[in-house]
């Protein structure tokens, strides 16, 4: 999966509007680097941003979804609000990545009410607070109760568990030993789910903490992470880098076949 953060710190032309051509020429790009999801988000999830009103997020990511659909992207919409979930999907998109698991009023229905995928992720708090003081017993246990107990409800709602996709959320939440712990014990939290994990681990802070690397110099530390991912049983990863993270990925995939047969 990758990356397209359609927010004007990305795609502008430094005021404050993104321009649809420049996000859609880049999520292109990923396509053809190999992404099999192209990840079109409006709202910046960073600890501590602030909310997104739903008309600017609709105006950054509507355009950007319809072009890259109408060209065969399959698209996936990073939103936590149903009203852009909802007008994504009629624009073409055909996976619904929420951050917040469809916990806001109207995403179950919304989501029950169309045939998208739909990635749950974890977040303890909410992105305004969620590093200020994260705090779990048994980090492992608490994160695949809570997806599972998501997959429940979603299942209730009239969204088909074949739809589910599960992802431990690095980063929302998390110091690093809970990171450490969630990326380490990936096998079981996949096993006890029964679905499709998705992992994103990439460029993120966990990364700069263990080598001091700055943000936009930590694509080693991603495919280290990656790979040891794949190992661990990890169906998808979303990434910046889609070249280099998808060689790291077929790498560790190999291996992890070879110990299989
Ligand atoms: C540099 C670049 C440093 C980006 C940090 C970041 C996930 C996600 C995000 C994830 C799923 C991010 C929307 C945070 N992370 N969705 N979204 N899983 N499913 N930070 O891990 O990329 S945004």
């Amino acid at each position: 999966m990758g990356v397209l953060n359609c927010t004007p710190d990305s795609f502008s032309d430094g005021g404050r509007y993104v321009q649809p051509e420049k996000a859609v020429a880049h999520g292109l790009a990923l396509w053809r680097a190999g992404a099999a999801i192209v990840d079109v988000g409006g709202e910046s999830t960073r600890p501590g941003a602030a909310p997104v009103p739903v008309e600017e997020e609709l105006a950054r990511v509507i355009p950007v979804v319809e072009a890259l659909a109408a060209q065969g992207v399959f698209v996936s919409i990073d939103t936590q609000k149903p009203e852009v979930m909802a007008k994504a999907v009629e624009a073409g998109a055909r996976m619904i990545n929420d951050v917040n698991a469809l916990r806001a009023p109207g995403a179950l229905e919304v989501a029950a009410s169309c045939d998208a995928d739909v990635v749950l992720m974890h977040m303890q708090g909410t992105p305004q607070t969620m590093q200020k003081n994260p705090h779990y017993d048994d980090v492992v246990d608490e994160v695949t109760r809570f997806l599972e107990a998501r997959m429940e409800t979603c299942v209730q709602a009239g969204i088909e568990e074949a739809r589910l996709i599960v992802d431990p959320g690095i980063g929302f939440g998390k110091r690093l030993e809970h990171n450490l712990a969630l990326i380490a014990h990936l096998d079981r939290i996949r096993a006890r789910l029964g679905r499709p994990l998705l992992l994103g681990v990439s460029r993120k802070s966990m990364l700069g903490m263990l080598t001091d690397a700055p943000v936009h110099d930590r694509e080693f530390e991603t495919a280290a992470v990656d790979a040891i991912g794949v190992w661990l049983g990890a169906d998808g990863l979303r990434v910046h880098d889609v070249r280099a993270q998808a060689k790291a990925a077929r790498v560790a995939a190999a291996l992890a076949d070879a110990r299989r047969d």
